[in-house]
């Protein structure tokens, strides 16, 4: 079994925690992204409301444990992105996970509209897949392999939208 994993060591780079395993689903997205780009990720379930001592204790820890980023994804009255911004310097990407209530508006208000001072970058309802591109970019930044591997994810993206643009017409016509 490799190190992301195990989900523990000191090689993990980015954290990806959530409000419950109820939520493993929308965040697989992320850890899927994490795994294709090779990035070595731990996977936790902690809560601002449930455990609020391991939530803070695992953000005040989180950097000196050699993390880079921290994608934190909650659903409903979702503080724990937020929560976890403010024990850590570490950048936070939040996803909003959508719930049965309101398509996942109260849980995208709740992250995106963090005060001035304790930022936390959120994606769409349900997007844990750009929370993990997120991550990535962030850590290609100081990771020229990683660069270039996101540069072959990029030209891979571009030439599937050309192709469905190709294959349009002929659909069309069959129609
Ligand atoms: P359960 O399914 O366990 O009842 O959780 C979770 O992220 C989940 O989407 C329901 C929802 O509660 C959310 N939750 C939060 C927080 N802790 C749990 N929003 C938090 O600390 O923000």
């Amino acid at each position: 079994m490799n190190a992301a994993a195990t989900g523990a060591g000191p090689t993990q780079r980015v954290g990806v925690v959530m409000g419950s395993d109820s939520d493993l689903g929308t965040m697989r997205g992320a850890i899927d992204v994490l795994d294709r780009f090779g990035v070595p990720r731990e996977v936790r379930v902690l809560s601002a409301h449930r455990t609020p001592e391991r939530m803070l204790a695992y953000g005040r820890e989180a950097a000196d444990r050699g993390l880079r980023v921290l994608i934190a994804g909650a659903g409903g009255a979702a503080h724990l992105p937020g929560m976890l911004a403010s024990a850590t310097r570490l950048p936070v990407v939040g996803v909003p996970v959508p719930l049965r209530h309101l398509d996942g508006m109260d849980s995208l208000l709740s992250i995106a509209q963090m005060p001035r001072g304790v930022p936390v970058a959120t994606v769409a309802v349900g997007n844990a897949t750009n929370a993990g591109l997120l991550a990535v970019r962030m850590l290609a930044l100081s990771d020229p392999e990683l660069a270039e591997e996101l540069e072959d994810h990029r030209e891979e993206l571009a030439r599937a939208s050309a192709e469905a643009d190709e294959r349009l017409p002929a659909q069309l016509a069959e129609e």
